[in-house]
């Protein structure tokens, strides 16, 4: 069901700053690196999996993933086609959500949340020697990991990190300590925000190195967010990039519909919360990756026009990001006033 009248939908899709990278399916999430000189964007791949719409997520029914690339922006967009299927991954059973990859030597990895068969969401990788796949899973996910929107950073001295997590039905609100509680809600308003979670990768990318930390992010007063903050605090979409030798880690406020971003002299944190990256979209999630290819800084992020609104039938764009000279991102709006 679409909250706007076609005529709105119309008018929002003209004054749209970028158009979709693909028609011929939905995508949402977009994952994107550039590997090799060309761009490379693991997103979801949206369908219409006939479940009702709750705050649980239960809509959002993916089955698979597509890798898609492109030569350079504004260049064509290749679909390579059904890269990992969830009948393929022996430990999952339904909802493959918003992945990510890497690059270490000749191999690629895709990192995947999917629910278990106990309805409960871990994270798998997945193996290939091609960017585009097909990809080997993994029989059991990662050991230790949990909830959803695995995103992984290369750190220059060679180090990759696995930043994941979302709160609602993303079931981080479940955890403390890495361990799931099924009473454990999101913290009451005045109380600290559930942090996104962080882990070192072993060398060979499989597994984590060490037990996942919890990320703080601050207020310009060095004070936890707070949970009632829910326009600054973090619910979902974890992504980090570096920039002028700082660390920039983005994410979504969810219920607020914002992309938001804060930034830290490592890969751990703390992050200081800096402001908005892009404003809400159309569609309820909002959810983007962002990556440097010659020398241009380009946001990759995904809205519900071409569905006509249905939130979880979602297409990917791409619009160049821009840094004012002291390293703040200039914030975008999705739609020309
Ligand atoms: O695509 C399913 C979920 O929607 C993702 O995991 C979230 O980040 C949100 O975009």
């Amino acid at each position: 069901m679409s909250e706007y009248t076609a005529k709105q939908l119309e008018a929002l899709k003209q004054q749209a700053i970028s158009t979709d990278l693909v028609e011929h399916i939905y995508t949402a999430d977009p994952s994107a690196h550039v590997f090799d000189g060309r761009i490379y964007i693991y997103p979801s791949h949206d369908i219409d999996a006939g479940i009702p719409f709750n705050d649980n997520g239960d809509h959002f029914g993916m089955e698979d993933y597509h890798v898609l690339s492109l030569a350079a922006p504004g260049e064509p967009v290749t679909d390579h086609g059904v890269a990992l299927h969830v009948n393929d991954v022996p430990w999952a059973t339904r909802q493959m959500w918003a992945p990510d990859a890497a690059q270490k030597g000749e191999q690629f990895y895709l990192y995947f949340p999917a629910k278990k068969a106990d309805g409960i969401f871990q994270i798998g990788v997945a193996v290939s020697d091609s960017p585009t796949g097909p990809f080997t899973p993994q029989p059991e996910p990662i050991a230790g990991s949990y909830s959803i929107d695995p995103a992984v950073f290369a750190d220059d001295d060679g180090e990759y990190y696995l930043y994941f997590g979302g709160i609602w039905g993303g079931q981080l609100q479940h955890y403390r300590d890495n361990q799931w509680h099924a009473d454990h809600q999101e913290p009451a308003a005045a109380e600290k925000a559930l942090g996104p979670r962080v882990a070192r990768l072993r060398d060979d990318l499989l597994e984590f190195a060490e037990v996942p930390r919890e990320i703080r992010i601050l207020d310009e007063n060095g004070q936890p967010l707070l949970a009632g903050d829910t326009a600054r605090r973090f619910f979902e979409a974890s992504w980090l990039h570096k920039y002028q030798g700082k660390y920039y880690f983005s994410y979504s406020t969810g219920d607020t519909h914002l992309l938001c971003y804060a930034t830290g002299d490592n890969p751990y944190g703390p992050f200081v919360y800096q402001g908005h990256i892009l404003e809400p979209v159309v569609g309820w999630t909002t959810h983007h990756s962002i990556a440097e290819f010659e020398g241009k800084w380009y946001l990759f992020y995904h809205d519900s026009i071409l569905s006509g609104g249905v939130t979880h039938l979602r297409s990917i764009k791409m619009a160049e990001l821009q840094y004012d000279a002291d390293g703040r991102i200039v914030p975008l709006k999705p739609y020309r006033a």
